[in-house]
């Protein structure tokens, strides 16, 4: 099972290919000890920048997923997530895009290393929340039965819970994550110390850490021992 490459996944960095980050911060990033390194990004995404982030990142052993966010793949990851936003107000963010990158460049796809990601964003203020015009007003129990129908209606693999910007219910995300029957549970939002990730990886399967990297390394570094001591 190809999922098994990603099945133990507890740390992983996002990075931003529009974003700037030098040679010795991405050393430090792929050398950190997390599972896996995530090319990713709601704006800015172009085939030029994801090409250049992943040739850097290659100079190192660090798994190397690109979460798809435009038409237009680039090859050489090592998995190629896709995102299904289930609470999207805009059917293009549930299937819409999704589709038609599959009738342009269907035979291209490296289907066994391309796994959906049910996203949940509960964030108002995040960009992918704006952009989606994903609804975030949920209860609890809203939140859950979107969490379920990804799991034993849809059967993905990953339950995506993304709080980007802001760290998130992890009440809520504990709860996702003991329902969960098959996939694993991804958490992203607002961790930027050792203290967050440990709680984030006492809630969910797979800890994302994102936008620390780019403002404070050396606490970005401390969440992949702090998530790694939590079992
Ligand atoms: C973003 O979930 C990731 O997609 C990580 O969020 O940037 O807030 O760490 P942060």
């Amino acid at each position: 099972m190809r999922e098994a490459l990603f099945a133990n996944w507890r740390h992983v960095f996002k990075l931003d290919p529009e974003r700037m980050i030098d040679d010795e911060a991405l050393e430090a990033v792929c050398l950190s000890g997390t599972d896996a390194v995530i090319v990713g990004g709601s704006s800015g995404v172009t085939f030029d920048n994801t090409v250049d982030l992943l040739s850097r990142i290659r100079r190192y052993e660090v798994s190397c997923a690109l979460e798809v966010s435009t038409e237009e793949g680039v090859p050489g990851f090592d998995h190629y997530f896709i995102p299904i936003v289930l609470n999207s107000g805009r059917t293009e963010w549930i299937t819409g895009k999704q589709a038609a990158a599959i009738a342009r460049y269907g035979s291209f796809i490296p289907w066994e290393d391309t796994f959906a990601e049910g996203y949940l964003i509960l964030n108002p203020e995040a960009e992918a929340a704006r952009l989606t015009e994903a609804h975030t007003s949920l209860s609890a129990e809203e939140a859950i039965g979107y969490v379920r129908l990804a799991d034993r209606l849809m059967r993905l693999p990953i339950v995506y819970i993304e709080y980007s910007g802001f760290f998130g219910d992890m009440e809520l995300v504990g709860q996702a994550r003991s329902l969960l029957t098959g996939g694993r549970l991804f958490y992203g939002g607002g961790i930027d110390s050792a203290e967050k990730a440990r709680l984030a990886a006492a809630a969910a399967d797979t800890v994302v850490v994102g936008n620390v990297v780019y403002t404070d390394l050396d606490s970005a570094l401390e969440t992949v021992r702090a998530v790694k001591e939590v079992f």
